[in-house]
């Protein structure tokens, strides 16, 4: 169903910039936008296994680490780890994940952090909030946890997003074995969910009064996403998540649709065994890119900075797998050619973000993690 391109940039281009551009086979419908020259600076290379991390109006940058620490890094030093936060369950892929603001956050200084909480026999993603003062986390509140809990320490889904009512949405991982519960609707695994501010559900979530739905759910059928974004611009929640073998996603989120794990999927299981003879069923949503083979999408931004006006209105997704950020070119809501950024790393990349000024950052993952800014090549005189 998509044609290939034939497009890369030009090989003098590469050798001179020393620019890493791919020819993408998926969802390329014209050739794509010219890849835009960067310098690239890393900030600090200290981190451990950073997640996520979140920019305070302070100038400091606060960033969680997998292995359950935070940190404040104030442009050139890395703080201590904050005293006082909550104990997560590390292990494989729990830890801390992901870290938001409230929108008001310069009134009222709440952070959310997600993270996997519990024990090896009984765990799930849990949500709570509270403020950085003097080095600590305090006025701490446990706002959700995600149920049922489970028994494998992956799959936690976690990435947050605030929405313009000032409700969030949480991703809650299938927990891998379980994934028939992402079709359950009783069951938070495989699902976002919607909270408000506080942690308690909104009465206009699409299934509030439906029985035998949980409440909190906003969408259904997921496996493990690990991006979500609102765009303001096109007032569009957009997402993405990791397939099995094949069939990673990004998914535009409208609440009470079902995205169809595992029902429908374009990817295999890890043995090479089918999972499901449908890629479509009536009923459930078609993914809005579908990346065949996985690329292990790990965070989503939508771009509509001015600092580099290629991107301007685009995704960029991080990638684990594919060691890139996949840039998905866009004309309104449709995706029309793709682009592989930053492989010239050759890091796993665990976050994408957006600065105020329009600068990209980076987390790599692992235990020798990074924080790479990304700013467009100064011009010489
Ligand atoms: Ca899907």
């Amino acid at each position: 169903m998509f044609r290939s391109i034939n497009h890369c940039c030009k090989a003098s281009t590469f050798l001179i910039l020393g620019l890493f551009c791919l020819a993408l086979p998926s969802v390329a419908e014209q050739p794509a936008k010219p890849t835009p020259t960067f310098d690239i600076t890393t900030l600090t290379d200290q981190l451990q296994s950073p997640w996520s991390l979140a920019f305070l109006p302070s100038g400091d940058i606060l960033i969680a680490e997998k292995v359950g620490a935070l940190r404040l890094f104030d442009g050139k030093t890395l703080s201590a780890p904050i005293a006082g936060v909550p104990q997560a369950l590390v292990r494989s892929q729990g830890g801390f994940q992901d870290l938001v603001l409230h929108p008001d956050y310069e009134k009222n200084g709440w952070v959310y952090l997600s993270f996997a909480w519990g024990e090896r026999s009984a765990n799930g993603t849990r949500l709570v909030r509270g403020r950085i003062k003097q080095g600590a986390f305090v006025d701490q509140e446990v706002l959700f946890t995600a149920e049922p809990l489970k028994n494998t320490p992956v799959h936690y889904g976690a990435r947050l997003a605030f929405l313009p009512d000032n409700t969030l949405v949480m991703a809650v991982g299938d927990g891998f074995d379980f994934r028939e519960s992402a079709q359950k609707t009783d069951s938070l695994l495989g699902k976002f969910v919607r909270l408000n501010d506080d942690g308690s559900i909104p009465k206009d979530n699409p299934f509030f009064t439906k029985k035998d739905y949980h409440p909190a759910i906003y969408s259904l059928g997921h496996r493990n996403p690990q991006g979500v974004a609102y765009d303001p611009v096109r007032q569009q929640l957009f997402a993405n998540e990791h397939g099995p073998q094949g069939g990673d996603e990004i998914n535009i989120l409208a609440p009470g649709k079902n995205y169809g794990w595992p029902i429908i999927t374009y990817g295999r299981d890890y043995s090479g065994a089918s999972i499901t003879p449908f890629t479509e069923y009536e009923g459930m949503e078609q993914p809005l890119v579908n990346w065949t083979p996985s690329i292990a999408p790990s965070s989503l931004v939508v771009y509509n900075a001015d600092l580099f006006p290629a991107f301007k209105g685009d995704l960029l997704s991080s990638a684990l797998k594919a060691k890139e950020v996949r840039w998905v070119q866009m004309q309104g809501e449709k995706p029309v050619a793709e682009v592989s950024l930053f492989g010239e790393l050759n890091a796993r990349i665990r976050a994408v973000y957006v600065g105020s000024e329009g600068a990209l950052y980076l987390l790599t993952d692992g235990d020798k993690g990074s924080l790479l800014k990304v700013t467009p090549t100064v011009k010489a005189p």
